[in-house]
Formats: structure tokens, sequence, C-alpha cells
């Protein structure tokens, strides 16, 4: 088995782009007539949705932020009544009020669908049992695998976040071959099978399919020697459906995530201008959902910063998305120059005498921005040792272009993901004294 749904995911881009043409159209039309917002909206702006042929006409229609959906808290922006919702999920801002989702019966069939095809990506098959440690709840990462995988004909081990006893004796006795989990707390199972003394050929996992936060290919090489397995990327985002927006597949490791693009469409444009940029470069990317029913988006600015761009030598035809940087509101600007923790991971990644478990700490010291990086030296290496750190040092300079203050720790000082999304940039230049 290659593909889940092998008709959609090589439909020529031809046949495809019409998919979604006819399906934006509606889209439209449904979001008009359902959802005052837009209706005021398109009404401003002076556009009619017939206006709008097909995607390539995106451009010239607003974008949808995440204020406007705290305006709309919660149900404003359903396009369907209550009665026809069969699911509601909800994220957590980190300030105000949860963004709060949607899904008909159909959305949450097509949610399946997504998860299943990106399953058959990362290397599960029907019959394999999937260790599903994404939380389960509000947030969309627990039930939104479990259901896809459900479809797949996958035996789900609902394990939920966190319990770390629990997950390795379940990994040990349950012999589950797929595991799902975010990036770091996939660290974290690989640090203590180490600690424990298990022996990861016992274990039956074969693939992890890792998402919801950024990750870099220095954590993707920890996880597979720690955990003998071969990890891919799940992206997503509750305001589009939720994980299995996009996937990595495990045969083309390192060349972007296929973007399930008959029903999220995307874009990438300019974060300052908003203007539409060319494949390959990178901005912020933006999705119209062509197919959802209660909660349609039209170009949903998700702040992540990425590039699209089709693989001519890839097995599907559906555009690949790169891993994503940052999320634009968490891009840190320290004395004129952007930076993303991810930079700062690439470089460590570079050490044999350093592993990726870190946190920057970032401070104002008079007029002065600062960053402290806090990183674990592997066991063997001393963290006092000066040389060391000015070897780091010297290197972050010379690819960021900072002069940070390096601050090497033991093995296991640093905080360890829980379970869920783990806080790698600790900003204390908002703290109010
Ligand atoms: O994190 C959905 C999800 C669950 C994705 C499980 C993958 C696996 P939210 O809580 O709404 O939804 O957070 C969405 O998380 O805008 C990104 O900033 C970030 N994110 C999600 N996946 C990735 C990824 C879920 N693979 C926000 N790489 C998104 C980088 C990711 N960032």
């Amino acid at each position: 088995m290659t593909f889940y749904n092998p008709s959609i995911e090589t439909l020529p881009l031809e046949k495809l782009r019409a998919l979604q043409n006819s399906r934006l159209k509606t889209m439209l039309q449904r979001q008009y007539e359902q959802i005052p917002f837009y209706k005021k909206l398109f009404d401003e702006k002076g556009i009619h949705p017939k206006d709008i042929k097909g995607v390539e006409d995106l451009h010239l229609l607003p974008f949808t932020r995440k204020e406007d959906l705290r305006d709309n808290y919660p149900y404003k922006m359903f396009a369907t009544p209550m009665q026809e919702v069969r699911r509601i999920h909800a994220s957590s801002g980190t300030t105000g009020k949860p963004t709060v989702v949607g899904y008909t019966h159909n959305d949450l069939e097509i949610f399946d669908e997504v998860v299943a095809r990106s399953l058959v990506c990362a290397g599960a098959r029907p019959g394999m049992k999937l260790h599903n440690a994404y939380g389960y709840g509000l947030f969309t990462g627990g039930l939104g695998m479990h259901g896809g995988a459900t479809k797949l004909g996958m035996a789900v081990i609902p394990v939920s976040g966190g319990m770390t006893d629990r997950q390795l004796t379940i990994l040990q006795d349950f012999k589950p071959e797929v595991m799902c989990c975010t990036p770091s707390y996939a660290q974290t199972l690989a640090e203590e099978c180490k600690k424990r003394g298990i022996d990861t050929k016992e274990l039956a996992v074969k693939y992890a399919v890792l998402g919801a936060e950024p990750w870099t290919e220095t954590i993707r090489r920890q996880v597979e020697a720690g955990l003998d397995v071969t990890a891919t990327n799940i992206y997503g985002l509750s305001e589009i459906i939720g994980p299995g927006v996009s996937q990595e597949d495990f045969e083309e490791k390192g060349t972007g995530s296929y973007i399930w693009e008959d029903h999220f469409f995307p874009e990438i444009v300019d974060r300052d201008t908003g203007k539409p940029l060319p494949y390959g470069e990178e901005g912020v990317l933006v999705f119209s959902t062509i197919t959802k029913e209660a909660f349609p988006l039209l170009r949903y600015w998700t702040n992540d910063i990425c590039s699209i761009n089709y693989d001519k030598n890839a097995k599907r035809t559906h555009i690949k998305m790169s891993s994503i940087k940052g999320r634009a509101d968490d891009m840190l600007i320290i004395r004129g120059v952007n930076l993303f923790y991810t930079q700062v991971e690439e470089v460590i990644e570079q050490f044999d005498f350093l592993i990726p478990n870190y946190q920057l700490i970032v401070k104002r010291e008079g007029t002065m921005d600062k960053v402290q990086v806090r990183v674990e030296v592997a066991e063997g290496a001393d963290p006092a040792d000066a040389a060391l750190q000015q070897q780091l040092h010297q290197k972050i300079k010379n690819t960021i272009g900072l002069s940070m203050d390096i601050q090497l720790e033991v093995l296991g000082s640093i905080p360890r993901s829980q379970g869920g999304k783990l806080k790698r940039v600790i900003d204390e230049r908002s703290v109010v004294f």
C-alpha cells in the first residue's frame, strides 16, 4: 500500500485545479450566505462570490485572522446550525479566549480521510497498532489521529499525553508499530528508554508521526536513534481541521510535507504586505478550506513561516510545504536581528558534545536585549569547559549574527516535554515587575 486514496493523491495538477476551483466557488457562496462576518467583508470590498473564477483570484479576497475568530467567539463563524454540528474543539490561546471550531458529520469524515492518508504516508498500514500519545480533549491531536487511524483500519491505543511510566510500559507490552506525539515528547521517551536500559530493539515501534510544534533535523536524528524509528512530520492547526493538513512521506524524508490540497488550498504571502509570494519563497502560510461545512475559513493567516513547492520527483501530485521555521508572532527581534529558535537548534546540531535539549532566555538589560542559550552537554562532556562554551558562542555568532550568552548544563537539567507542546523560549522582557 503506497496511498490511502490513490486517485486523489496522484490526481494530475490540471484536474486538481479544476476540483479546487469548483469547491472554492461553492465554499465562497456558502460563507457569503451563512456567515454575516464574511458577507460584510465581501460587501465592503465590493466583491461578490460569483466574481471569483477560481483559486487564481484568491488574492483579491481579504484574509481571515485569529482576531476575527476571537471577535466572533464562540459560534458566530459557524456556517451550519448547531443541529448539524457533531463535534467542537478549541485551541487554548496564550492570551484571552480560546478559538472554537466545529465539525459536521461530513467534516469529521474529511478529518478522518486526511489523517488516514497522512498515516499511510508516515509508514502506517491497516492492521498495525497506533500508540496515540497526543492529548485527548479539546486539543485536536488525540481525537484527530484516533479517527484517521480507525478509518485506516489500525487498532488505536488511546494513551493520550503524559504519564511517561505508563507510556513506556505500553510501548513494551502492547507492541504498537506506530506512535504519534509531539517531537519534544518523543525526545523525552527516547531519553527515558536510555535511562531505564530499555532495549529499543525489543519494541515493535517502527514509525513515529511527530508534529504540533516546530522541530528540525537535529531532533529527528535524536528521536530516530533513541527510539529506533523512522520519524516523519505531521502538520496541522485546529482552525483548518487539526492534524493532517500536511504530512511528510517516510520514503521522502526532508523534502517537505504534502498538503492535502483537495481540501486545504495553501498560499504563501509576504508577512508585511500580504502579497502572494512565488513557490519556493518563504513567508506566512495562508489556507482556504474548500470543503468544510461547519467552519469554513477564507485565506486564514496561520502565522506559520515556511515555503511551498511542487516536487516533480515525488510519489504524489500535491504540493509540499517545508518545515515550519516558527510562528511570525514568535519571531524574536534581538538588536535588529530576526531570530527563530529553530535557527539556534540548527547550530546546536553541529556539535557532538551537545544534545538538542535547550532553552532560550531573552532578557532586557538596560536598553539591550540579551539571549542566553541554555543547552545540555552529552555524557562525558564537561559543562564548565570554557573552550566548549566558546566554540558554541562563536558558531552562533558566525551563523546567526548575534552574540549570545552560553550556559552549558548537565544532562537532565532543562525541562522536558511532559506530553504536550514544549516551550523553548522564555521571554522575560514582557514580565512586569
Ligand atoms: O497542533 C494540531 C496538530 C496536532 C498538528 C497533532 C500535528 C499533530 P493547534 O493546537 O491549533 O493544532 O496548533 C497549531 O501548531 O499553527 C503551528 O504553529 C504549530 N504546528 C502544528 N504542527 C506543526 C508542525 C495542532 N508539524 C499550530 N511543525 C500551528 C511546526 C506545527 N509547527
